[in-house]
């Protein structure tokens, strides 16, 4: 193995030194967790246990909805708990690591006096903060932040299991497009050190997990309702329980030849959720989707992936509708800005994806 540089030596030491002792931690990974955060979150279960003999949980809001995650989930060796139904005592402080997501992102939900003590991940934000004490290792240049976990378990000389291992390969190769989007030289050397620790038969079972019958009941409205102006495809799925199905949408929109931008906007209970993705570099996907919700909602992701939602209370029927309308137009207006406004033809008159 090579030697551990000095510059990660001390990024663990750093880690360590903000972490309490003698207390239960808690690691939490971002609402609805995707196997990046999950996996990412189980690597740092390990490191706490094995290399600094600290006690920790794994606990997250929102479910875990997609059939590669639910498969994914279901392999993952640790114990990880519903932040629900966490017994966590009243009136305690509760020290936290928050796992590809940050205390200023509105994606994660903390329980009641919650202290952060390091944040490990790979997102962009428009404004950070810090405090005494709290460690940050945030590179939004990197495509995973199992990668990063990678480092420090690697850094730690901590084996992994190989259900770990495998889990963690899915992840990096899941979160950037097996490779293709958003990858950098550390995600490439984590993902070819985890392949050999890695059992690939649990890789391909969390590819082909099963699917439920409703994913098809919503590819189906998907794709019967999707449009295509120029270069951007788009579609939006009613009564959805889950936002993940909304991301497997927009990457199969893009798939499409010839297309560079797709979303899909989601209607959930209280709010339109959106999910976004360019083929294009440089993108900023996240600053469109930011300032195309603006102040009734937030919006997150990287240059060619991001999500976020408007808050729509109990807006429903017309109204809901136009809503959902005028989003759209917004994100079409910044996909497109030498595109006047007046000449985005309105939804109904786009051409249909699907004939
Ligand atoms: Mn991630």
């Amino acid at each position: 193995m090579d030697p551990v540089p000095q510059a990660l030596a001390s990024r663990l030491e750093q880690f360590r030194a903000a972490l309490p002792v003698g207390r239960r931690i808690l690691i939490i990974p971002h609402d609805f967790p995707d196997p990046d955060a999950l996996a990412a979150a189980a690597a740092i279960h390990l490191l706490l246990d094995k290399h600094f003999g600290l006690n920790s949980q794994i606990a997250f809001s929102g479910e875990v909805s997609r059939a590669e995650n639910k498969e994914l989930l279901r392999r993952l060796c640790c114990r990880w708990h519903r932040m629900g139904e966490l017994y966590l005592r009243r009136g305690a402080d509760h020290d936290c690591i928050l796992i590809d997501t940050a205390p200023w992102s509105k994606n994660v939900t903390l329980p009641p006096g919650a202290r952060v003590r390091a944040v490990l991940d790979h997102h962009e934000y428009k404004e950070t903060a810090t405090w005494p004490g709290l460690f940050t290792d945030i590179r939004h240049e990197v495509g995973a932040t199992t990668t990063i976990a990678n480092e420090y378990v690697r850094a730690a000389g901590v084996e992994l299991p190989r259900w770990l291992a495998s889990i963690m390969a899915y992840a990096i190769a899941s979160e950037t497009q097996d490779l293709s989007r958003e990858v950098s030289n550390i995600d490439l050397r984590a993902y070819i050190d985890l392949v050999p620790q890695a059992d690939l038969r649990i890789i391909g079972r969390i590819r082909h997990a099963p699917l439920s019958r409703s994913y098809y009941i919503h590819l189906q409205e998907a794709l019967a309702r999707a449009r295509l102006l120029r270069d951007i495809a788009w579609t939006h799925l009613s009564h959805v329980e889950q936002p993940e199905i909304a991301a497997e949408v927009a990457d199969l929109l893009l798939r499409m030849e010839g297309v560079r931008w797709s979303f899909c906007i989601a209607e959930l209970p209280g709010r339109l959720f959106v999910s976004l993705r360019s083929k294009r570099r440089g993108a900023r996907c996240s600053r469109i989707l930011r300032s195309a919700i603006g102040r009734a909602g937030a919006a997150g992701g990287h240059d060619q992936m991001a999500a976020g939602y408007l808050s729509t209370g109990e807006t429903a029927g017309l109204e809901l509708e136009e809503k959902r309308l005028a989003l759209a137009r917004q994100i079409i207006r910044r996909m497109a800005p030498r595109q006047r406004e007046g000449d985005i033809p309105a939804e109904a008159a786009a051409e249909r994806l699907v004939e």
